[in-house]
């Protein structure tokens, strides 16, 4: 809190009056912020205090991503390389077979990956899609990995087969503020993506949500981000923080870097306003150094993608990561 008298604590609306928060604890955007702008370490001890309050503070979750189909998605999603709007280097692919996913998947539990997503740059699974995509999810379950999918939009009745299929978690971002929304896309609103992902909770999968920093939003957007992720109905099991990749190509090319000390604040909200939730710092790892992503764990982020690449972008090689978990005294989960 930057003018406050050296010793002085700001009171934190709520906060102060109920120490024991529930897990479901209401959050406004004014008790976000308050917690937002503490004094850094003050924001730390909290979450971590809060983060060893839920999990092993040195045990980190290990999912691995693949592009089960590849570009010319008619969605315009400013920072996506996938999307037909945007001239980008990446080509557009079919469906990927069934037996390949499941080889690449096997490699993946042989590195030591729990969970296994894969992504599809669609807007909607068509019908035609949903056998060969139920097929995907019980042949990757057989090998004992959890399973995760990001499709695009879901209607009911898909998010019930996904979920009679076995699929554990549903990736579909909010990506950033409601208000902040329409500057990223346009072929999309907000309120699609929460219809989404209120039929993938009644459905009865674990929800994965989050969005990303870095594309030339304000800090209130990034908090506010949280607070609508805190109030669904549930809070997501699982939470992707990503660091935009800047692609060539697309708008959001030259968008200004979120700095370090920003991107662990909101790392830290995160952990404190979703306290039981799996915090995963996601895209961007590559362009962080060793102690930017030592301060996100100790904020609470608990979970990574390992692998080279994450859909089309780059990722830090696995002995990157396994050189920074032995500086780190970190365990996969
Ligand atoms: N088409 C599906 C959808 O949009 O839900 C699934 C794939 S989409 C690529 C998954 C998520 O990756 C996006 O919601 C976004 O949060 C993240 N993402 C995509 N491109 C990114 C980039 N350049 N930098 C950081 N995150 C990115
Ligand atoms: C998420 O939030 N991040 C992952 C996953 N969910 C699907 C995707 C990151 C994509 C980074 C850019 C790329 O590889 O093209
Ligand atoms: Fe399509 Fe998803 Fe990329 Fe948006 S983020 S353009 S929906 S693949």
């Amino acid at each position: 809190m930057l003018g406050a008298k050296e010793g002085e604590t700001k009171p934190i609306p709520s906060q102060e009056k109920s120490p024991a928060r529930a897990v479901t604890q209401e959050w406004t955007s004014q008790d976000a912020w308050a917690v937002y702008q503490l004094p850094f370490n003050d924001l730390l001890f909290r979450s971590q205090s809060v983060h060893r309050e839920h999990f092993d503070p040195n045990r980190v979750q290990l999912s691995r991503l693949l592009n089960i189909k590849t570009g010319g998605c008619p969605e315009d999603c400013g920072y996506c390389s996938q999307s037909s709007h945007h001239s980008t280097a990446v080509a557009p692919s079919k469906l990927m077979e069934v037996e390949k996913i499941v080889a690449e998947a096997r490699k993946a539990k042989e590195s030591g990956a729990t969970r296994y997503c894969m992504g599809a740059a669609w807007r909607n699974p068509k019908p035609r899609d949903m056998d060969a995509i139920v097929e995907i999810v019980g042949a990757v379950k057989q090998l004992g990995l959890e399973t995760c999918l990001t499709l695009g939009m879901l209607d009911r009745g898909q998010a019930d087969r996904l979920s009679a299929a076995g699929l554990d978690y549903y990736n579909h971002n909010i990506d950033t503020s409601e208000s902040y929304y329409p500057s990223v896309i346009s072929t999309r609103t907000f309120a699609d993506r929460l219809d989404t992902l209120s039929h993938v909770h009644e459905a009865g999968m674990k929800v994965c949500c989050g969005g990303i920093l870095g594309m030339g939003e304000s800090e209130q957007d990034r908090v506010d981000m949280l607070v609508t992720l805190s109030n669904l109905p549930k809070a997501p099991e699982s939470v992707p923080i990503n660091m935009l990749i800047p692609i060539a190509g697309t708008p959001m090319a030259k968008a200004p870097p979120i700095g370090p000390i920003e991107f662990v604040r909101i790392v830290a909200l995160a952990r404190i306003m979703m306290p039981a939730s799996f915090v995963r710092l996601s895209a961007g790892r590559s362009a962080m150094t060793d102690e930017m992503q030592a301060l996100c764990f100790f904020a609470g982020a608990n979970s990574i993608f390992v692998g080279d690449t994450l859909l089309t972008a780059g990722n830090p090689q696995d002995e990157a990561d396994r050189k920074l978990f032995r500086r780190l005294g970190l365990e996969a989960l």
